[in-house]
């Protein structure tokens, strides 16, 4: 038993894994500032207690959803130093090293968008029309930087159900003056020909290029490659998976069946199954190109991007976020 993870704390976890909170952008914004409260509010003298609590948190905050690579390599980056560290010190330099890696991420994350926002609208042009899927704050910065550069810009958003966050990218970009059409998800391919390209986010992008990003991506680029439309996709370097160097697959969330059906359905049909997985995998090969805070890059180049951030060698060592060791 240890000190009791803050209140405010538990609901950035919770929001996290009811979806008030998603996009795997913010989500990994939302889990460094919740480290950053926690270890604000630590009472305590206790250093070693100090690490033992932020370890805790750090486990609450990744047990939430378990696609978005941002938020294992979010607290990764934001506590890795203080757990594998040999000598604790003070709790007065442990909370700084915590809180400092915190804002450093923080401030990292939303210099990436903005350089994302501003690489990925050199390739809209004047009178495109760019389809997307979900609800990606990497894209819409895109395309909302394009709109104020004087381009005349145009988008399809799905639906993206079983919940709908079309009708949030819908809603940011009314906002922004972009003209927005919604369309059914199955539509698509009956749609394409009217689309100039493709641009959607990621939950995770694998060494081998592959990206992770929401249910229904993999059949879009399949559509967008039937027709030689360009497909690609926005996303913080922070979203790329040390992980899967060693061969871990990414974990596709399953999701409640209540988010496809009333549960009164459920209960008038018993025998029914419902599968609901949230995610699914686009193979390199379908991917144009990867839009980044350090420039466009094709696919094959996520390896080389990895070992950039990590080094050959603290790839292995970052993909072990180490909280469930003794340090
Ligand atoms: P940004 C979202 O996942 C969507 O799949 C979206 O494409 C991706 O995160 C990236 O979003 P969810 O949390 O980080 O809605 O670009 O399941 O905002």
């Amino acid at each position: 038993m240890g000190l009791a993870v803050p209140e405010e704390v538990v609901r950035v976890a919770s929001d996290i894994r009811e979806m008030r909170v998603r996009g795997a952008g913010r989500i990994a914004k939302a889990a460094a500032t919740a480290l950053m409260v926690a270890a604000e509010r630590y009472p305590g003298s206790d250093a070693r207690e100090f690490r033992e609590y932020i370890r805790r948190v750090a486990e609450l905050l990744l047990k939430t959803r378990p696609t978005a690579v941002s938020l294992p390599n979010a607290v990764s980056y934001v506590v890795g130093p203080l757990l594998r560290a040999p000598h604790v010190g003070s709790v007065e330099e442990a909370r700084r090293l915590v809180v400092e890696r915190a804002s450093s991420f923080i401030r990292y994350a939303d210099e990436a968008l903005e350089r994302i926002a501003e690489i990925g609208s050199r390739l809209v042009r004047d009178g495109d029309v760019v389809l997307t899927h979900c609800n990606s704050l990497a894209v819409v910065s895109i395309i909302k930087r394009a709109a104020q550069r004087g381009k005349r810009v145009s988008v399809y958003a799905t639906e993206t159900r079983p919940l709908f966050q079309g009708h949030v990218t819908a809603r940011m970009l009314l906002e922004a003056g972009v003209d927005v059409t919604l369309i059914p998800d199955s539509s698509v391919r009956s749609l394409i020909r009217r689309v100039d390209k493709v641009i959607v986010g990621a939950d995770a992008v694998a060494a081998n290029g592959a990206v992770v990003n929401k249910i229904g991506t993999s059949l879009i680029a399949l559509i967008a490659r039937e027709h030689g439309v360009d497909f690609y996709v926005a996303t913080e370097t922070y979203k790329f998976s040390p992980f899967t160097l060693s061969g871990e697959p990414v974990v596709i969330e399953e999701r409640p069946p209540t988010e496809v059906v009333p549960q009164e359905f459920l209960d008038k049909h018993p025998r029914l199954r419902v599968l609901n997985p949230s995610f699914d995998v686009t193979p390199p090969g379908y991917i144009t190109g990867i839009i980044t805070e350090v420039g466009v890059i094709p696919p094959s180049a996520a390896l080389l991007v990895l070992e950039e951030i990590y080094g050959r060698e603290g790839v292995r060592e970052q993909a072990s976020v180490a909280v469930d060791e003794e340090a």
